[in-house]
């Protein structure tokens, strides 16, 4: 038992200033005599962490305590962003912390710019994964994320004249204050190796190559509860003997340390390219260090909370683990648990599939079929020999049960098999129906996704379990995207709702509709979304050189880069504008409703496409904003380096968004939900969670364009057989582009993917052209309600109002209730 101290906390404020200075006078990592911003940064960061880890540690021991069933979240991505401003909000301190900094000559927010973003994902299933987190941990639910700490996470995008540049970015470089590692926490796992069958006919996996994996820990405190869990990140290591000493001494350094260097290669960077063997290798061996690591965790911690309990019984796994699947990256956590339990722990193959299958659960964030994750099995052979002879097992049975249960569906089998070996060049595994079969529950992301999974990508599965398919429509957390990021507009909330209590139950926005058509609200509302475009402008500046004015509509798309995404839509409605601008008068140009169109997002770095549209949205943004004509009625910007703290400056500053993905193919979309939550309105397809948004804020405030979901296989057929009439503003825009309006750069393979009639990828799969005409009628309808400024602010409130939905307060309790079964356990 660790001794009792002497609480040297500091939580007064005028504790606070002088805990700073004693952080930054004995912490170790910089020079004592100096305080400039960044070390100001640290010796914070580091004040506030001895709060959370307080906190952190009677969370803990309470639930040790209590032995609740908790949930385990794996997941291969977290965006967490910055942490300093979101713990100290959610610690209740942001004042008393503000004033501390004062006192010693600083503003909150100058260091709080000092930190680094942590990007140990790529998108939108990254930020769920944090967004999850922040709610789990804020309803006390007892549940921890599990991850990789990977060395590098995503890169760093720089902008040139030849379009996207990737480098490393090195979000280590000074060391994070935000993680503590856990020497005592560290478990083998094994890679390689052959399958020994004993006399007695057990299998056991030997040989191969063995890493530690070394647990790191984040704390995640909960906003106004003393309740902290954790995001337990794995990093991988060799031990001291697997140095060969003798070799070193001999002057062969690299053989000396290769399981050293092999162990620093699996969390070295983010998804690593997968196109050669040696990537698949490594990205497969990342995903199985997650799955091994976690899972001998879990057991331990299962095992550690039954000790002096001689009553309990593996069957009991299932009330007090659940085990949520973020997408199959982590499947091999089925077959991994199955072997740990049969081969280690000795269960029988139906007692422990009993327990993995009530264990595990499986949530599917896409339909796309490039990124369903399908493994050659000749690799999985190779690199896990167990776990594949398991899933060939799984695989066996299933049809096996298939055949006496349900044979009328025998002639969907080879559909519905996890080992697909149609091509006997390539046989593969496939991830999603292996996840699909062992899992309790499957859901989708929001409701037109769900009914998408159910209707076609598992409509077979789904015919012979329909109780297994869940929705759980996406959120947010209202604590990071609106209270944090635009602390002006969430005073005004809170002053006319007269409670805060919105920050913890979003569904109370809906009380601001009574106002939506106040003066007083109006003013004050139009005047902090002023205050938030001006700090918005100057970013743009600072980072782009580009002035913008402040009172042009700010009109805003960042997300990946990806053709679905339909950047090219915005972009070639962009260059319509430009062009008709041009071709207007002066007089007709005043009438106009001035823009400023800004872009954001990465592309991942071998999607050529994706880095044409990039280096195309730089090119108009070149031309058009130093067009002397045009630049007072149209700004074309493209914000570098999207990341998250980016979107925390862009969202709240933003007007109108655009979620124009073609319909059918994006599962959710999450930045929809932070934009309307601010008050922004939205011109989208009805695709993933805009569905919903517009159910909830009103068809009157949503822009709505373009084919619907059901429409879009029918559409591609058309055109197939050669009926799309392409509508001339389409062929305008295309051929402004093609002439060298914007430079000498040519895009004709990137807008050839437009033309044509048949094949992937060509003749316009994501139907940019059919949609373009109601997409700049949309945009019409926009300019036009701009002009009314009651009228916007009206469906500006509005928007926040009916974003109470999409908190992920919302979600997670769902998940709790609907797929975990786990209840609250608050710290008294
Ligand atoms: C697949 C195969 C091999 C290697 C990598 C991958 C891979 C990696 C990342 C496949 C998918 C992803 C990421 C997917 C993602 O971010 N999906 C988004 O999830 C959000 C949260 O549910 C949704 O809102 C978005 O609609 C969805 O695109």
């Amino acid at each position: 038992k660790v001794p009792a101290i002497a609480q040297p906390l500091a939580e007064k404020p005028s504790d606070i200033a002088s805990n700073i200075a004693f952080h930054a006078r004995y912490s170790p990592h910089f020079s004592p005599l100096k305080f400039d911003p960044e070390q100001a940064y640290y010796a914070t960061a580091d004040s506030v962490r001895d709060l959370l880890i307080h906190r952190w540690n009677e969370t803990f021991l309470h639930f040790h305590k209590v032995d609740p069933k908790q949930t385990y979240y794996l997941s291969m991505e977290y965006l967490q962003g910055r942490a300093l401003t979101n713990a100290i909000g959610n610690l209740g301190l942001s004042g008393a912390y503000a004033d501390a900094l004062k006192k010693l000559g600083y503003e909150l927010e100058e260091i709080a710019e000092k930190e680094k973003d942590a990007a140990l994902g790529n998108g939108g299933l990254g930020r769920l994964a944090s967004c999850f987190l922040d709610s789990m941990a804020t309803l006390n639910l007892p549940a921890w994320g599990y991850g990789l700490r990977y060395r590098y996470g995503l890169f760093k995008q720089l902008i040139s004249k030849e379009g996207q540049e990737e480098v490393a970015e090195d979000w280590l470089e000074k060391f994070s204050p935000w993680e503590v590692v856990r020497h005592d926490v560290l478990y083998p796992v094994r890679f390689f190796g052959h399958v020994e069958v004993s006399p007695t006919g057990s299998r056991k996996w030997v040989g191969g190559e063995v890493i530690q994996a070394l647990a790191y820990d984040v704390p995640i405190p909960g906003y106004n509860t003393k309740n902290t869990i954790s995001l337990r990140l794995w990093e991988a290591k060799s031990s001291a003997k697997d140095f060969n000493l003798f070799e070193f001494n001999e002057g062969k350094y690299e053989s000396a340390s290769q399981l050293h260097s092999k162990a620093q290669q699996i969390c070295a960077v983010l998804y690593p390219g997968d196109a050669t063997e040696d990537g698949k290798i490594l990205r497969l061996k990342q995903q199985f260090f997650l799955c091994s690591a976690s899972l001998q965790d879990i057991i331990m911690r299962f095992k550690e909370r039954r000790e002096g309990n001689m009553a309990w019984n593996w069957s009991d796994f299932p009330s007090k683990v659940a085990v949520q699947l973020n997408d199959t990256h982590p499947t091999l956590a089925i077959p991994e648990l199955m072997r740990l339990l049969m081969d280690g722990e000795e269960l029988g193959w139906d007692e422990a599939w009993d327990v993995t299958t009530r264990t595990v659960a499986y949530t599917n964030h896409t339909v796309l079929p490039e990124a369903l994750e399908k493994w050659p099995q000749a690799v999985m052979y190779k690199l896990l020999p167990r776990h594949m002879e398991i899933i060939e097992e799984i695989d066996k049975r299933f049809m096996a049960m298939i055949r006496s249960t349900f044979s009328s569906m025998e002639s969907k089998l080879s559909d519905m098999q996890i080992l697909d070996s149609s091509n006997p060049q390539k046989p593969v595994v496939r991830m999603a129906n292996l996840c699909v079969v062992s899992s309790h529950k499957v859901n989708g992301v929001a409701e037109l996704h769900s009914d998408i999974l159910k209707a076609d990508l598992f409509a077979n599965y789904f015919s012979i379990w329909p109780a297994k398919f869940q929705n759980k429509t996406n959120g947010v957390t209202p604590r990071r995207w609106i209270k944090f990021c635009s602390p002006e507009l969430s005073d005004i909330i809170t002053k006319w709702l007269k409670t805060d209590g919105w920050i913890t139950n979003l569904d109370l926005l809906s009380g601001l509709r009574q106002f939506a058509d106040n003066d007083k609200l109006h003013a004050e509302w139009a005047s902090a979304k002023m205050a938030n475009k001006h700090r918005l402008a100057q970013y743009v500046l600072h980072v782009t050189g580009v002035s913008i004015d402040p009172n042009s509509l700010f009109d805003i798309q960042i997300k990946r880069i990806h053709e679905y995404k339909r950047q090219l839509l915005n972009i070639l409605g962009t260059v319509y504008r430009y062009k008709k601008l041009k071709e207007m008068s002066i007089e007709e140009r005043k009438k106009t409703t001035p823009r400023t169109v800004m872009l954001g997002g990465k592309a991942f770095a071998t999607y050529t496409n994706a880095k044409r549209i990039v280096k195309l949205v730089n090119d108009v943004g070149s031309v058009v904003n130093n067009d002397p004509e045009i630049n007072n009625y149209l700004k074309v910007i493209f914000i570098p380096n999207y990341n998250v703290s980016v979107a925390e400056l862009l969202i709240p500053g933003s007007e109108l968004s655009q979620h124009i993905s073609t319909a059918g193919m994006e599962a959710s979309g999450t930045s929809n939900m932070k934009f309307s939550l601010n008050g922004c309105l939205i011109i989208g397809t009805l695709d993933g969670a805009n569905v919903e948004i517009r159910q909830e804020i009103g068809e009157d405030n949503f822009f709505l364009f373009g084919a619907k979901a059901d429409e879009v296989a029918k559409l591609r057929k058309d055109r197939e057989n050669g009926l799309f009439k392409p509508d001339p503003r389409f062929e305008e825009a295309k051929q402004f582009i093609r002439g060298g309006a914007f430079g000498s750069y040519d895009y004709s393979a990137l807008l050839d993917s437009l033309e044509g009639n048949s094949g992937y990828g060509r003749a316009d799969y994501f139907l940019v052209g059919y949609d373009f005409p109601s997409y700049i009628e949309a945009q019409s309808r926009v300019d036009e309600a701009y002009k009314d400024r009651k009228r916007w602010l009206k469906m500006s409130i509005l928007s926040t109002a009916g974003s109470g939905k999409f908190s992920s307060d919302r979600t997670i309790s769902q998940y709790a209730n609907e797929i975990w079964g786990i209840k609250a356990c608050p710290v008294p």
